[in-house]
């Protein structure tokens, strides 16, 4: 029987989501054409950084008091342009700004958008993968109910889509509207992201483990435990170890083969390092939807009320069996 060669876009696939939810006014596909066009455009550069001036940092630090790298100028300029041109979004929040954009108030503006325009760019100079994460809330419909501060600070659970886009070998959009997990990928032949990971499910158990083990000494013991009971085969098997140091390319390698990422409280970063907003809880968000968990300790991240946009949380997220084992070493070290 001849192989179905029929090609399904984003746009199709959000499309033919959206005929499930009646009175769709179609404004949501419209905003996430602002995500794709954004990521293209970035990914071109991004695959051209060591051409042209574009490696190296920008001379200005951000908000995290990172020092910014002429990429992340760049894609959190071209983020904050195509999201602002789309009349269904009212706030915009980026990594890169200390203060949030209120660009409009009109009943249509019903959408925030919170990103990471380039999460990982310090490795961009030795040509290692980067991405782009994003985190969609709603507003209240009618503008005399919105509270812009209450509007922005949501826990995720409230999330109404979550993605990341990986520059990687290929240039993949991973995504949840809360009805699975789809992965995409760009094809630049056509300049199109084709639909290439259909309901993305979590193994139920890996054989990696992913962090950074320089921090170990100061992990909090149940978190220590965790990990040495990874390596010594506590699951059945011995754990080897994978570590990119570019968040969006270890949560991918794990949502799609399994085992655990975690960036546990650090003496560095007691809170943890990732942010809440715009890493862990798109992150979260994903890997609930593909089967797995992601706690910071006991509690679920996608619970946690932000009170901060910017806020920093530890989280370790992953497949069900490598959860359920972290939960245990939690309860053996109380
Ligand atoms: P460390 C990149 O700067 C980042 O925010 C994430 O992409 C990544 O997971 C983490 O920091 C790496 O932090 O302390 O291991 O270098």
């Amino acid at each position: 029987m001849e192989r179905d060669n029929t090609v399904i876009t984003f746009e199709q696939h959000t499309l033919l989501q959206q005929r499930r939810h009646p009175g769709a006014s179609g404004s949501f596909a419209w905003l996430l054409s602002g995500i794709t066009l954004a990521t293209k455009i970035i990914q071109a550069k991004v695959r051209r950084a060591g051409l042209g001036d574009l490696l190296g940092d920008a001379g200005a630090t951000n908000v995290q008091g990172e020092t910014q790298q002429k990429l992340d100028v760049f894609s959190n300029q071209v983020m904050l342009h195509y999201l602002g041109l789309r009349d269904s979004v009212g706030i915009l929040a980026s990594e890169e700004n200390e203060e949030p954009f209120f660009l409009k108030q009109s009943a249509d503006a019903k959408y925030i958008v919170i990103f990471d325009p380039l999460d990982g760019s310090s490795n961009i100079d030795v040509n290692v993968s980067v991405g782009t994460t994003f985190s969609i809330l709603r507003r209240p419909n009618d503008p005399h109910e919105r509270d812009d501060a209450l509007d922005l600070l949501q826990p995720g659970y409230k999330q109404v889509a979550a993605g990341y886009v990986l520059y990687g070998s290929s240039t993949m959009l991973v995504y949840s509207a809360g009805d699975g997990v789809h992965g995409f990928t760009l094809d630049p032949a056509v300049g199109a992201y084709i639909l290439s990971h259909e309901n993305i499910r979590m193994p139920e158990q890996g054989k990696w483990y992913s962090v950074n083990e320089a921090h170990v000494d100061s992990f909090p013991p149940a978190y220590q435990n965790f990990i040495a009971g990874l390596r010594s085969g506590k699951l059945g098997k011995k754990y080897a170890s994978r570590y990119i140091g570019s968040m969006v390319a270890d949560v991918h390698r794990t949502l799609l083969k399994g085992g655990v990422f975690l960036y546990p409280p650090t003496a560095d970063n007691p809170r943890g390092k990732l942010r809440l907003m715009y890493e862990a809880n798109p992150i979260a968000f994903l890997m609930e939807q593909a089967g797995g968990k992601a706690l910071c300790g006991r509690q679920r991240v996608l619970e946690m009320q932000p009170e901060t946009i910017h806020q920093r949380t530890a989280i370790v997220c992953g497949g069900r069996r490598e959860m359920e084992f972290f939960e245990q070493c939690l309860d053996e070290a109380s």
